[in-house]
């Protein structure tokens, strides 16, 4: 596979101090106690729900990285870990970073992990993806060869996308699969999307609650259906295995079906089609409830 030809990023809003990539320097060195520790309480909580919730690749991703409870990562003993065995590397950028500078950054097995790490009196809701959620969500199933690459072809088809004009669709395939996305074991379902993972009361609630649809990823499907960002999911995709995403996005030829999506309508977030597989039938209580903020205000 060839290198990508070098892409002019765009420096619109470029943070002072940040390289023309976007990317910073993590600043390892600054991370108080606090910081630390704030890091280890979010792992704990996460040690203790996801054995038998979190897939065997993400498991294994955070062993082969050493991503336990020892205080926030340096990215540079990870990077040492992690580009021997699927090439992928960490890179720190200030927060969001435009849409080509990420994908360009995926295409060429960049992650871009935000450097700095939530408030200790938030630990439950970010408006904004923090270190933790990039690097302990997301980081893991880096280390899957197959994981690995989908992401990257992920990111060739992001840069795609945007020059056809398509990626809220490309977008929505992200949302369903590498940050909310369950897989179907010989066991029962398990989580493998960052968005989950990394957050303890959506760890319980994808797999334990009757609330949400759980649904058989179908590429068409997923493209066509809304989703939201303030709460918990209302449907979450069932992928056979990560072969097989892989396999379905590689083989698949985009711009035709950006074409032919175009034509269709959107899916409402809680819709059940016809042809869908469905693996749970969700009663939609907590979201007719309100979610979140009913359940803050109970
Ligand atoms: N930037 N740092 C960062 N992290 C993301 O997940 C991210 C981003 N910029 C754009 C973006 N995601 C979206 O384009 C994709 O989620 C589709
Ligand atoms: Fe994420």
């Amino acid at each position: 596979m060839g290198v990508l030809e070098r892409m002019d990023y765009p420096q619109e809003g470029l943070p002072k101090g940040a390289n023309p990539d976007w990317t910073i320097s993590q600043g390892f060195e600054r991370y108080s106690a606090a910081e630390h520790q704030t890091w280890t309480t979010l792992y704990e909580r996460q040690a203790e729900i996801l054995p038998g919730r979190a897939c065997a690749a993400f498991l294994h991703g955070l062993d082969a990285l050493d991503l336990h409870g020892h205080g926030i990562p340096d990215f540079r003993s990870l990077n040492e870990k992690l580009s021997s065995l699927t090439g992928w590397r960490v890179v720190a950028v200030p927060g969001l970073v435009p849409d080509a500078v990420f994908f360009d950054h995926l295409a060429n097995r960049r992650f871009p992990a935000a450097n700095f790490i939530r408030g200790a009196g938030e630990l439950d809701y970010l408006q904004e993806p923090d270190i933790f959620h990039d690097v302990f969500g997301h980081v893991p199933m880096l280390t899957d060869p197959i994981f690995a690459d989908y992401m990257q072809a992920y990111g060739k088809g992001g840069l795609r996308a945007v020059s056809l004009g398509h990626l809220a669709n490309l977008a929505r395939l992200y949302w369903y699969t590498v940050e909310f996305g369950l897989l179907e074991t010989s066991e029962g379902l398990r989580i493998y999307g960052a968005g989950i993972v990394s957050s303890k009361t959506e760890s319980i609630f994808a797999l334990n609650s009757a609330s949400p649809n759980r649904i058989g990823f179908d590429l068409e499907r997923v493209m066509r259906t809304l989703y939201r960002i303030d709460d918990f999911q209302q449907v979450y995709f069932v992928i056979p295995s990560l072969q097989d995403l892989l396999d379905v996005t590689t083989g698949t030829d985009f711009g035709p079906l950006y074409e032919k999506i175009s034509l269709q309508t959107d899916i409402p977030i809680a819709a059940i089609e016809p042809y869908d597989k469905i693996f749970t039938r969700g009663t939609q209580d907590y979201a007719r409830s309100g979610g979140r903020l009913r359940q803050g205000a109970a």
